[in-house]
């Protein structure tokens, strides 16, 4: 069973990306996000969108991959909820199993990484970070950055990342760093 913190964690990022509000995550709902970022980032240039727009649509392959247990190319709140229970149960489960899940946050830790950074610096920085968060409508400050990069080097690292999204489905303590990685959760 998840807990009441990672219930929450759920519903706060099914919210964000059902971008345009209608009860259910779709493909429409990865390329209005990518139209976005490319709105806050002025990015103009049509091969650099078209880039953005591959970047976002192979995440939402990979979730839809996870999550759309019935196949219908969408995911509703019941299968999203779904999908964080066997995440939880298949780490609770150890071994082989858990390896797996772990592997697979760690490729959306990698593919969420891809879509923040803009350069090849092989970092993100708190620009970046905020930028993304400010395309999803999420208020998020300073503080937040310098929660998610706990080694404190002023940049977000892939691992600082893993460790984040690791956090954000698994962790049900209230003072993991990861819960913010999408903000604040709604009071
Ligand atoms: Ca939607
Ligand atoms: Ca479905």
């Amino acid at each position: 069973m998840i807990g009441d913190l990672q219930r929450r964690k759920a519903s706060h990022y099914f919210d964000l990306i059902d971008e345009d509000d209608n009860g259910l995550v779709e493909a429409a709902d990865f390329e209005l996000r990518a139209d976005r970022l490319a709105e806050t980032r002025n990015v103009t240039d049509p091969e650099a969108q078209a880039e953005l727009q591959k970047r976002v649509l192979s995440w939402w392959e990979h979730l839809c991959a996870l999550a759309d247990t019935d196949d219908d190319d969408r995911i509703t709140r019941e299968e999203w909820q779904t999908y964080w229970e066997a995440l939880q149960v298949s780490i609770e489960e150890g071994g082989e199993t858990e390896k797996r899940t772990l592997e697979s946050l760690e490729r959306a830790a990698r593919g969420t990484f891809e879509a923040i950074r803009r350069t090849e610096d092989g970092t993100v920085t708190e620009a970046e970070y905020l930028d993304w968060l400010h395309a999803w409508n999420v208020e998020a400050d300073r503080a937040d950055f310098d929660r998610l990069d706990r080694d404190g080097t002023g940049n977000l690292s892939e691992d600082d990342l893993i460790q984040a999204v690791r956090e954000f489905y698994l962790s049900n303590d209230p003072n993991a760093p990861g819960n913010v990685l999408y903000g604040e959760l709604p009071g």
